[in-house]
């Protein structure tokens, strides 16, 4: 078994899949409830995640979210979701009770207020923080709080199942109804059971041109371990864009080695 995830703010969220995975819990429940458990608190540094997010420029939380199960087709989204605190618990019944893979705005509120998801003011998705520096930004008309908080939490259990999932609030103080990589099978995150999965977190609107999370878990496929496939994802894609320019993009990737580990 095995626990990975974004960004050092996420490594409680691993310690917990950690436990939970010893404990024989399955992937899915394993990265979903660790997933929601960030995306419904909103203290300490994670400004980008489910309630607490930055808002979009008209002041209101949208979040993107996404899980996907090594196994072919298994997958579901929700992007530009408003008033849900853990969208990821809504991108994991799209894919079980929804014969569709992503669902966006007014019809993903719907579809989760159907599946029985209380919708929430939008007062009660921002934090002090986030009103804050969203109240700044009127102010200045500039991003004045930046930084990245995407999670996004990889599990191998010890049957051997392996999930990847996301969640953001997206870039913040975007323009209402953009959505970023994060809910894209293959931008923000791709997983095959055969292989192992990867997630992306940085700036959506670039990343979602250079499907990296598929490229890396091509390459685990051809035989590159997961360090090596992000570093050669990195590198294709700094070669693809010209030397001096460069965008936000980091990667995580597991592979299948730890089944037994
Ligand atoms: C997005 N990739 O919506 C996300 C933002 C992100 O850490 O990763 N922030 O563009």
């Amino acid at each position: 078994m095995a626990a990975v995830g974004t960004w050092s703010f996420s490594r409680p969220a691993v310690e917990r899949m950690r436990c939970m995975l010893l404990a024989g819990q399955n992937a899915t429940d394993v990265v979903e409830t660790a997933i929601a458990e960030v995306e419904d608190d909103v203290d300490t540094g994670r400004h980008i995640v489910g309630r607490g997010g930055y808002p979009n420029s008209k002041g209101v939380v949208e979040c993107d979210a996404a899980i996907m199960e090594g196994v072919p087709g298994r997958f579901g989204a929700v992007a530009a979701l408003r008033g849900i605190a853990q969208p990821c618990r809504v991108a994991r019944k799209v894919m079980e009770k929804s014969p569709h893979s992503l669902l966006v705005g007014d019809g993903a509120e719907a579809f989760a207020q159907e599946l029985g998801f209380t919708s929430e003011p939008n007062a009660n998705m921002l934090s002090d923080h986030s009103a804050t520096a969203y109240r700044e930004y009127l102010e200045k008309n500039k991003l004045v709080r930046g930084g990245h908080d995407t999670i996004g939490l990889i599990a191998l259990d010890l049957s051997g199942n392996i999930t990847v999932g996301v969640s953001t609030s997206g870039a913040p103080f975007k323009a209402p109804g953009r959505v970023g990589d994060s809910p894209l099978p293959g931008c923000g995150l791709y997983a095959d059971h055969k292989v192992g999965a990867a997630a992306a977190t940085g700036d959506g609107d670039k990343i979602m041109c250079y499907c990296p999370s598929f490229h890396v878990v091509q390459l685990m496929r051809q035989g590159s371990s997961p360090n090596e496939a992000c570093q050669a994802v990195l590198a294709d894609i700094q070669r693809r864009i010209g030397g001096d320019k460069c965008f936000e993009l980091g990667l995580i990737s597991l592979n299948m080695k730890f089944l037994s580990a």
